[in-house]
């Protein structure tokens, strides 16, 4: 445990042995690795090297890989001695973690982007021994409510790769704008993409107002192509999320046929759960259908998510025709059309070897029989999927939301949610109680959750991520026992990573100055 300290490690590894003596890099230090692992020591080289001018030559083994197949997935043991590094894994997922811990060990300037110092690049002897507690390690970014630019994304990725995180959910479609380039439906990007302004301040709160800027971005399909390959370089799988039948407007402003009443409306600019819905014509079903197969094709992920949260069915309820479908497909009420919704895409999806992902509102008409179910307004959904025997993450929004502001100091940027402390976070518990331990297999792992109603630049995402996002971590790598006092005291070892890396993270002491809350400012009193 001392020794963790010492070194800062975070996520903390399972076992950290401190030994006598130091090892130091040097511009003719060697690596050799099986061919197995060529993405790990491709990393390890671009991450090392930068900084320390050591590009690690193939032709000597001071550092070297090698497959112990006894280790289990994801595992790895790292060994350093005065003359060399050991790293042994059986995968190359293993090895690609080892070689994050092995960059932590250096001291914090390793992780600049060009030489600042001469070193010397020198590191403890140490032997550790690692690996996951859950094989889903994920965060959710919001990329509909505020677009994120590509470089941006591709940081974030280097950043969950740092914290042995692996899956990244992207939420590419919403009410407020939809993200994803779809070859057969142009307008979805061409309308769909960018709203006239934005509200800004909290709709639950007196003074809200509008600012009167145009906002929007997406992804082309070559966008995506390379987010998915980065990430895929780093061991993160990027799951995509396009939100049906609710959380649709954006993609109904592009093309009216797909909403209740065919009539026009634009891209939400206003935040909370809107009522628009899409309807529940074959030709709308089919219309998805067209824009999963491009999905598909871009993202190879197991997993798809297709949403189903907050749809407010008010319009389906109302609607003659919504009823005459419910009637003619035998369906009881509007729940169960939701269910019959989500389970067509599940069919459709194990059709093409994937499967569902679904926020915990798709257990409201009954369950799809591949779905996989993510528990979000708390731990019960997950309670009653893995009892039904599906699978689950859990991101409960009290634990998990990062958008939550971390105090309730009144220069808090964010405006939505109570507060999350760092200390809470950390605390987080990824298996809900009172499960058996069967059905807590069924518990894949948690996701954290960026929503950007009220991030609307990176300075902000940062501010909103990270510590927290670093506390996170930790409960999904690291075994069960918590030490909050042992975790601070590794962050505090960890935030000048952080810094070298340029992360501008909330300062355990309170809100940086100039990070106000947006609705103090930029407000257009026209509006
Ligand atoms: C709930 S979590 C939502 C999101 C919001 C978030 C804000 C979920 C499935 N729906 O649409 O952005 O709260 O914290």
């Amino acid at each position: 445990m001392a020794s963790a300290s010492r070194h800062a490690l975070i996520p903390k590894p399972a076992l950290v042995h401190e030994e006598e003596g130091a090892f130091t890099l040097t511009p003719t230090t060697t690596l050799t690795a099986p061919p197995a692992f060529t993405r790990a020591t491709t990393w390890l080289r671009g991450a090392l090297g930068p900084a320390t001018g050591c590009w690690l030559p193939p032709t000597g083994s001071d550092i070297t890989f090698t497959q112990s197949p006894d280790l289990a997935r994801e595992a790895y043991r790292l060994v350093v001695h005065g003359s060399g590094v050991l790293i042994e894994s059986a995968d190359p997922a293993g090895a690609f973690y080892a070689a994050q811990t092995l960059r932590q060990l250096f001291a914090s300037p390793v992780y600049r982007t060009a030489v600042v110092g001469d070193g010397p690049w020198q590191i403890p002897a140490v032997t550790i021994e690692d690996a996951p507690r859950f094989g889903w390690r994920g965060l959710l970014i919001d990329v509909g409510r505020h677009f994120l630019p590509k470089a941006d994304l591709l940081r974030y990725i280097d950043l969950m790769a740092m914290h042995k995180l692996n899956v990244l959910h992207l939420h590419l479609t919403d009410d407020q704008g939809w993200r994803i380039e779809i070859k057969q439906y142009p307008r979805l990007t061409e309308v769909g993409a960018w709203r006239d302004r934005t509200m800004i301040g909290n709709p639950l709160r007196p003074h809200f107002t509008h600012d009167a800027r145009p906002h929007g971005g997406y992804y082309t399909q070559d966008d995506l192509r390379e987010l998915v390959a980065y990430a895929a370089d780093r061991y993160i799988t990027v799951v995509p999320e396009i939100d049906i039948p609710g959380h649709s407007q954006a993609a109904i402003a592009a093309y009216p046929h797909l909403g209740v009443n065919g009539s026009t409306l634009p891209v939400q600019t206003t935040w909370g759960v809107c009522e628009s819905i899409l309807n529940a014509e074959d030709s709308t079903v089919e219309f998805y259908e067209n824009v999963f197969d491009e999905v598909l094709e871009l993202f190879p992920s197991p997993y798809i998510c297709v949403g189903g949260d907050e749809c407010q069915k008010t319009q389906w309820r109302t609607d003659p025709r919504t009823q005459e479908l419910i009637r003619d497909r035998g369906l009881k009420n509007e729940d169960e059309l939701q269910s019959w919704f989500i389970r067509h895409f599940d069919t459709y999806l194990s059709k093409h070897g994937r499967r569902l992902l679904g926020w915990e509102e798709i257990l409201e008409g009954g369950l799809a029989e591949g779905a996989t179910v993510a528990s979000w307004s708390g731990m019960e959904a997950a309670v009653t999927a893995s009892k039904l025997g599906h699978n689950v993450v859990t991101c409960p929004m009290a634990h998990t939301y990062l958008d939550f502001p971390e105090s309730d100091h009144p220069d808090e940027p964010s405006a939505i949610g109570t507060p999350l402390p760092l200390e809470k976070i950390y605390a987080f518990e990824p298996i809900p109680e009172g499960l058996t331990e069967q059905q807590a297999a069924h518990v894949l792992g948690a996701q954290a959750c960026l929503w950007t109603e009220h991030i609307d630049n990176i300075r902000n995402l940062d501010y909103q991520a990270f510590p927290r996002l670093s506390a996170f971590s930790e409960t999904v790598w690291a075994t069960p026992e918590r030490d909050f006092t042992d975790f601070t005291a590794r962050l505090d070892g960890h935030l000048p990573r952080l810094d070298a890396i340029g992360v501008e993270y909330r300062p355990a002491g309170g809100p940086r100055p100039w990070q106000t809350r947006p609705d103090r400012h930029q407000a257009d009193p026209t509006t």
